[in-house]
């Protein structure tokens, strides 16, 4: 695990509203990993949407709008019993990957893709353990590695 310091960054997170309880979970992750390097909870700013479905456009939103460094998606979809499971995780991958892309702005993949709640909720448990947090410490190393905001760093610390 690295430790890297994201002081003076600015993170959006996109997350969902389907299965609440466990994305709330997530986002707790994220924020707590974003803590520990050190962001300010004012350089945090939390978007909801209905379902994972709508979180690409928001992510490109976020990522458009030159207000962050990196854009973190969160969210759980949980496989039903008709193929709206295949749908809405292929269109989520899909256009969190085009958002970045497009924008040159890292954005994080972090939504959960499982068969049922146990196996969701086996992924939003506490730090390695949390998809939230995974995927907030990505963005911290990509911020790091891409520098998106060269010379502020040095000036804020
Ligand atoms: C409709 C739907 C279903 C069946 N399952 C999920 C899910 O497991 N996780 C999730 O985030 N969203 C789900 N949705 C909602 C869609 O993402 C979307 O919000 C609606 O289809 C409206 O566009």
């Amino acid at each position: 695990m690295h430790s890297l310091d994201a002081k003076g960054f600015r993170f959006a997170i996109v997350a969902s509203r389907w299965n609440d309880s466990l994305v709330s979970r997530l986002i707790d992750g994220a924020r707590d990993a974003l803590q520990e390097s050190s962001v300010d909870q004012t350089n945090i700013r939390l978007f909801r949407v209905p379902g994972a479905f709508e979180i690409p456009l928001c992510a490109l939103k976020a990522a458009q709008s030159g207000e962050f460094d990196a854009i973190i998606c969160l969210g759980v979809i949980i496989r039903g019993e008709t193929p709206h499971f295949e749908f809405i995780a292929n269109e989520a991958a899909h256009g969190i990957a085009l958002a970045g892309m497009q924008t040159g702005v890292p954005v994080l993949f972090g939504i959960i893709t499982a068969d049922n709640v146990e196996q969701a909720a086996a992924r939003a448990g506490v730090r390695a353990e949390n998809k939230g947090f995974e995927a907030a410490r990505a963005a911290v190393e990509l911020v790091n590695l891409y520098q998106t905001r060269v010379g502020v760093r040095d000036v804020e610390r």
